[in-house]
C-alpha cells in the first residue's frame, strides 16, 4: 500500500477520534423528544408517552410557596418544544421506576442549547438536590454548543468518514481505461 494512503487513512482515523471526543465531552444525549404536557417545575410529559423528573434538582410541591412560578418557567421554557435529554446512565428512572431521571437541554439561540436543570437552579426556582447518578451539577454550564446534539454531530462525522474514504479511493485506483486520457492517479 503506498506511503500516502497510509497516511490519509491514519489521519482520517485520528480526525474522527478527535471529534468525537470533542463531542462527548461537549454533551451526551440520550432521547430527543417533544414536551406535550409540564406537571410541575421538576416533571413534564414527551409526547413519546415517558415521564421525565429532572436530575438533581427539586422544585416546590403544589400548594407551596414557589409552586406555579417554577412551572411557569418549565412551561414557558419547553412545553410543546424539542428537548434533548441527557438520561442517567446508572439508574434510568427515580425509584418509583416511572420517571426518567435526565438533564433537559432546550434550543437557546442557532448555535447554542439551554441546560434547563441549571436555569432552575440559577434562577431560584429549584434547590440542588445532588442524588447518586451519572450527574454532578458543579459540571453544569448553562449552555452547550450546538455541535453537541446527536444529530449534526453524526452528520459532521459521516461527512468526514466519507471524505476520508473517497480521498483513500482516489489515490489508489487506477483508470483502467484504454482511451488516451488514461491516466494512473497513484500517488506517489
Ligand atoms: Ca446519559
Ligand atoms: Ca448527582
Amino acid at each position: 500500500m503506498p506511503k500516502t494512503t497510509v497516511t490519509l487513512i491514519l489521519t482520517c482515523l485520528l480526525l474522527c477520534l478527535f471529534l468525537n471526543c470533542a463531542l462527548a465531552s461537549a454533551g451526551e444525549f440520550d432521547k430527543v423528544a417533544a414536551v406535550s404536557k409540564v406537571i410541575d417545575g421538576d416533571t413534564f410529559d414527551l409526547n413519546t408517552g415517558e415521564r421525565i423528573r429532572l436530575a438533581d434538582i427539586d422544585t416546590p410541591e403544589n400548594g407551596t410557596v414557589g409552586y406555579q412560578e417554577a412551572k411557569d418557567y418549565v412551561i414557558a421554557s419547553v412545553e410543546g418544544k424539542t428537548v434533548y435529554l441527557d438520561i442517567d446512565d446508572v439508574y434510568g428512572t427515580d425509584t418509583d421506576g416511572n420517571r426518567l431521571v435526565a438533564v433537559v437541554y432546550f434550543s437557546y439561540n442557532s448555535t447554542h442549547y439551554e441546560n434547563l436543570n441549571k436555569a432552575l437552579l440559577d434562577n431560584n426556582y429549584a434547590v440542588l438536590w445532588d442524588h447518586d447518578n451519572e450527574f454532578s451539577p458543579g459540571d453544569w454550564t448553562l449552555f452547550v454548543s450546538a455541535s453537541a446534539i446527536p444529530e449534526f454531530s453524526s452528520i459532521v462525522v459521516l461527512l468526514l468518514i466519507l471524505s476520508g474514504s473517497f480521498l483513500v479511493l482516489l489515490v489508489k485506483v487506477k483508470k483502467n481505461c484504454s482511451g488516451k486520457s488514461c491516466d494512473t492517479l497513484t500517488v506517489s
